[in-house]
């Protein structure tokens, strides 16, 4: 036990600006030497960053023994020597206070599993875990047209547009009251917001509810109520149809709308899972109206009402 104390002392001295797993300036973290270089010596996941076609990337890596590491020991408490958090809120509140890609650990059930995503710790007071980034300026997008099972893990890529998955979502959402943040840029470059004071994603498999029920309420904003109409119903792809239409709101080109994933209804006032380009990524506004969109974002963290 000595040994580890003496080590956690070495961690408080040189890494008493950065208690996340990033330090400040990220961008110069390319490996575990570098990681280890800047004072972080535990086992464990790290973001690096790699310069691909003049952008920045961030991925996620893992630096064990062999890269110089310490396996430091669980503290007296029962804890890991390691702090972890579980969304973008408790990383902010171990003070990390960069916008951009860092790891949580979600899953209740599974403490361990990390999973890189993309905080915003400035818009509204920060704490925010982005759920959803649709931007149609990046060179290679993501395409939204996908499976259930796809919608479900997760797709696209923390430093483009991506989905975070409903496993994830549901997660996020569950063990607390969460709030959303719905932001976006019309095609005439007008920003806009919503936000709901009550946000949930149900489980995959729940009694009497169809998968990844959505719970949302308490709007205020400037782009009108777009996710009120969606309450209560089930999440929908272009292979499962949990809607309550005669027909298959994501059914894609030609059957039915963009086919993206979403909680359609009969069909839908907003979807933010459209192809880009088309009147199938738009945000309603009030009757007969809505917004169509370049970009939309989406986040969550954990409400500071209850
Ligand atoms: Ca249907």
């Amino acid at each position: 036990m000595k040994l580890t104390y003496y080590i956690l002392g070495l961690l408080a001295l040189v890494t008493s600006d950065a208690t996340g797993n990033q330090a400040e300036d990220g961008s110069s973290l390319k490996n575990c030497q570098n990681i280890r270089e800047k004072g972080f010596v535990e086992v464990g996941h790290y973001v690096v960053y790699n310069t691909v076609n003049n952008t920045v990337e961030a991925i996620m890596i893992h630096c064990d023994e062999k890269d110089g590491m310490l396996q430091l020991m669980d503290k007296e408490d029962g804890t890991a020597g390691r702090s972890v958090a579980r969304n973008c809120k408790e990383l902010q509140d171990q003070g990390v206070s960069d916008d951009g890609p860092n790891i949580i650990y979600p899953f209740s059930n599974h403490p361990d599993t990390p999973i890189l995503v993309l905080c915003d710790q400035t818009t509204r007071g920060g704490g925010w875990t982005v759920i959803i980034r649709r931007d149609d300026s990046y060179d290679d997008l993501t395409d939204f047209g996908r499976t259930f099972e796809e919608y479900a893990a997760g797709f696209g890529d923390v430093n483009y547009d991506f989905y975070i998955g409903n496993h994830v979502i549901h997660a996020l959402t569950n063990p607390s009251q969460n709030e959303l943040l719905v932001t976006t840029e019309d095609t005439d470059g007008e920003t806009g917001y919503a936000h709901y004071q009550y946000f949930h994603i149900g489980d995959r498999d729940e009694w009497d509810l169809k998968p990844y029920t959505m719970s949302v309420g308490l709007y205020t904003g400037t782009i009108g109520d777009g996710l009120g109409y969606h309450v209560g119903m089930g999440f929908s792809t272009i292979d499962q149809d949990n809607d309550i239409s005669v027909g298959d709101c994501a059914a894609p080109w030609g059957g039915g709308y963009g086919g993206g994933g979403w909680w359609y209804r009969a069909c839908y006032h907003a979807c933010l899972t459209g192809p880009y380009g088309t009147m199938d990524f738009r945000w309603y506004s009030e009757a007969g109206s809505y917004y169509v969109l370049n970009k939309a974002q989406m986040m969550v963290r954990p409400s500071t009402c209850t």
